[in-house]
């Protein structure tokens, strides 16, 4: 069977590793250290936003004002923590069902594509020892508009060479789900139903990502 007229576009922070972790913990040590609240309430807002972003919604709360400059600074602070807690990633990081989806795609032919706001996203990929499986990687630092903006699936969809309406997106954040949505894809969500309810179908792990049963929607 080949069926590369069909794509997946998986998300990576919270899809396939849990470097989602890691973000709220380089992100909490930063708010901890300039005495701003933040919470793991807080972080869901985070997830699949970009890094400036990011830090616009830890400082809402911030009674001081803070100059473009220093924002700069403080987002690069929270990439070196980040950063450093990355080098540590081995193929053990993948989430349960990561590695076996992505064998079972590429052996039946699916185009496979990565459509995540992380600038780190590439490195994070090879330590996971995964970068192989992908037909195309969208480079982050290319995308104007954030999710839940389309446009980074968009993007990934025209670097397979196919058409949103024959393409899956996988994704953890809301914001994701709804640039799925937006940019007139199957929506799989991966997490809690309650959190991902716009996602046309929400999946606990990879483990249960079925390919087969979604495949009437995306032709
Ligand atoms: P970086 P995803 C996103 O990755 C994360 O979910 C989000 O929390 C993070 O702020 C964003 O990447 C940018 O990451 O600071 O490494 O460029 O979920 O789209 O794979
Ligand atoms: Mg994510």
């Amino acid at each position: 069977m080949n069926r590369s007229d069909a794509g997946v576009v998986f998300d990576l922070d919270g899809v396939i590793t849990d470097t989602a972790e890691y973000h709220y913990t380089a992100w909490k040590s930063l708010a901890d250290r300039l005495g701003v609240p933040f919470d793991r309430q807080l972080n869901e807002r985070l997830k699949g936003v970009s890094r400036m972003e990011s830090l616009e919604i830890i400082l809402e709360s911030s009674d001081r004002v803070f100059t473009d400059e220093q924002k700069t600074k403080l987002a690069a602070e929270k990439n070196t923590a980040y950063v450093a807690l990355i080098e540590t990633i081995t193929p053990e990081n993948l989430l349960p069902g990561a590695q076996e989806i992505l064998e079972l795609l590429k052996r039946e032919g699916y185009r496979i594509g990565l459509a995540s706001a992380s600038k780190n996203a590439l490195p994070v990929i090879k330590s996971l020892q995964v970068a192989e499986y992908f037909d195309y990687i969208v480079n982050a630092a290319t995308i104007k508009n954030s999710k839940p903006d389309p446009e980074i699936f968009f993007a990934a969809v025209s670097g397979l060479g196919l058409t949103p309406e024959v393409c899956i997106g996988v994704e953890d954040a809301i914001a994701g789900i709804k640039a799925i949505k937006a940019a007139g894809m199957f929506a799989v969500g991966v997490g809690k139903p309650d959190i991902l309810c716009q996602a046309d179908v929400v999946i606990k792990n990879l483990r249960e990502f079925k390919i087969e049963d979604y495949l009437q929607y995306v032709r």
